[in-house]
């Protein structure tokens, strides 16, 4: 099942949320800020091991004090324009992020709007790659529940109009 959702994805209790970091893995603004700051100082810690992540890949780590139990660390492209593979780089960070779930046992997951807020990625392009990515492959990776966590209505609308042109 997909599901949207509006609100801070620190709060949600699900096997896995997914962290929308930059490519040094070791914290910054947005949604990212936000998940260090309610994970704790060992998620650095724990991030600091890892040594970064390429754009369009994925890396998971524990989610310590988050409610849930891990969190999955994706980077997504910045927007230049949409002519730098862009499009490609998001659609990875999606299907990486789900890729890492049968091994850990996730069978529910949260994903923010990877690129949407400091990278620049347009919305409306970029809810439409999160949809047709997550719909074609989570049961592939036997992933039960899908939650697009939305910090804002308006971000919430363009997902649910992108998900009821899937259905
Ligand atoms: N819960 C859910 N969504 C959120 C939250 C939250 N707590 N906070 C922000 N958003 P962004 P990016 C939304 O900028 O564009 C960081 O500095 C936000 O409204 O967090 O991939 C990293 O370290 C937007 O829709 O991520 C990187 O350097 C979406 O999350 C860079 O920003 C993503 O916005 C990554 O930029």
């Amino acid at each position: 099942m997909i599901r949207v959702e509006t609100g801070d994805i620190t709060r949600l209790k699900v096997d896995a949320i997914v962290n929308a970091a930059n490519s040094a893995l070791l914290g910054g603004g947005g949604v990212d800020g936000a998940i260090h700051r309610a994970a704790g100082p060992d998620l650095l810690a724990e991030c600091r091991t890892i040594k970064g992540c390429p754009t369009g890949e994925a890396r998971l780590t524990r989610g310590y004090r988050l409610p849930a139990s891990y969190v999955i660390h994706t980077v997504g492209p910045v927007w230049q324009g949409g002519g730098r593979g862009e499009s490609r780089l998001l659609e990875s960070c999606y299907r990486e992020c789900m890729k890492l779930c049968p091994a850990k046992g996730i069978q529910r997951i949260a994903f923010p709007a990877i690129s949407c807020g400091i990278y620049g990625y347009p919305k409306p392009e970029a809810v439409a790659i999160a949809v047709n990515t997550v719909s074609a492959l989570y049961q592939t990776y036997g992933l039960e529940e899908v939650i697009f966590c939305c910090f804002d209505e308006a971000m919430a609308a363009l997902y649910r109009a992108a998900i009821s042109i899937k259905k």
